[in-house]
């Protein structure tokens, strides 16, 4: 995340990573993701383009804040399963939509806690901009110089679809979203290591909502290139359908 700052412990407690299972004692990390529930993370698609789609490469990491600290309510699952969408092509970012499921048993695969508890999804074709104010991305991506070692969070503004289609013409496409912060001094967007992850808003009545998934950009600090998310409330249908949810 550029432009961020260190959340609180526990602050967002959907937040994941899916990181490597078999390198050096920690496992890099591959993607963000967010829990859905007890059962299913969301990503994006692209993260599984470098290492492949082989379920035994991956571990998904929850409630965790300090990615080299052991915490009290942090854990690691295996997966079940990944899933991307059928209609996602690695030369594009259309459709960069995956769910993974998560080892475990009739149903139960994570514990929710005070730190680890799923987001809502959003409603069928819920307009974003209608509806959702105060909009945060999440992630332990490129700072600029590094990974960040601990869960930033930064404050962002969901933007108008004509301000990406100026500025990617038919790469932009209604399956996405458009997010970035227009003011001056204050650049703000994800990069490097936050893809996958969430953009979450909270929708009147206090619930948090995973409108966006981290997917791509022209570059994470150019002024004037906003970040592109997956839009989510345009794949419901197939995510009932994945998950049974
Ligand atoms: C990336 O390389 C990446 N600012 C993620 C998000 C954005 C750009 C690049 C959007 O994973």
């Amino acid at each position: 995340i550029i432009g961020g700052e260190n959340s609180l412990r526990g602050g967002w407690p959907w937040q994941a990573a899916i990181r490597l299972r078999n390198s050096q004692g920690e496992g890099r990390l591959v993607c963000g993701a967010t829990l859905i529930s007890s059962c299913w993370v969301l990503t994006s698609a692209h993260c599984f383009k470098r290492y492949g789609n082989s379920t035994k490469t991956y571990k998904v990491r929850v409630g965790d804040y300090h990615t080299l600290v052991p915490e009290e309510y942090e854990a690691e699952y295996g997966i079940e399963q990944i899933v991307p969408h059928n209609n996602y092509r690695p030369s594009t970012n259309d459709y960069d939509l995956a769910l993974v499921q998560l080892v475990g048993h009739s149903g139960k695969c994570v514990s929710f806690s005070s730190h680890v508890l799923p987001a809502c999804l959003p409603l069928r074709r819920e307009k974003v901009l209608k509806v959702a104010s105060n909009c945060f991305i999440t992630g332990w991506g490129d700072t600029g110089r590094t990974y960040s070692k601990t869960l930033q969070q930064a404050a962002i503004s969901v933007l108008h679809k004509r301000y990406c289609e100026e500025r990617y013409l038919s790469q932009f496409t209604s399956r996405m979203l458009c997010a970035g912060n227009t003011q001056e001094d204050k650049w703000v967007d994800s990069c490097r290591g936050d893809s996958g992850g969430p953009l979450v808003c909270e929708r009147p009545g206090g619930a948090w909502v995973v409108y966006g998934v981290t997917s791509w950009g022209h570059a994470c600090r150019l002024q004037d290139s906003p970040g592109v998310y997956t839009k989510v409330s345009a794949f419901l249908p197939w995510i009932k359908r994945v998950t049974n949810l």
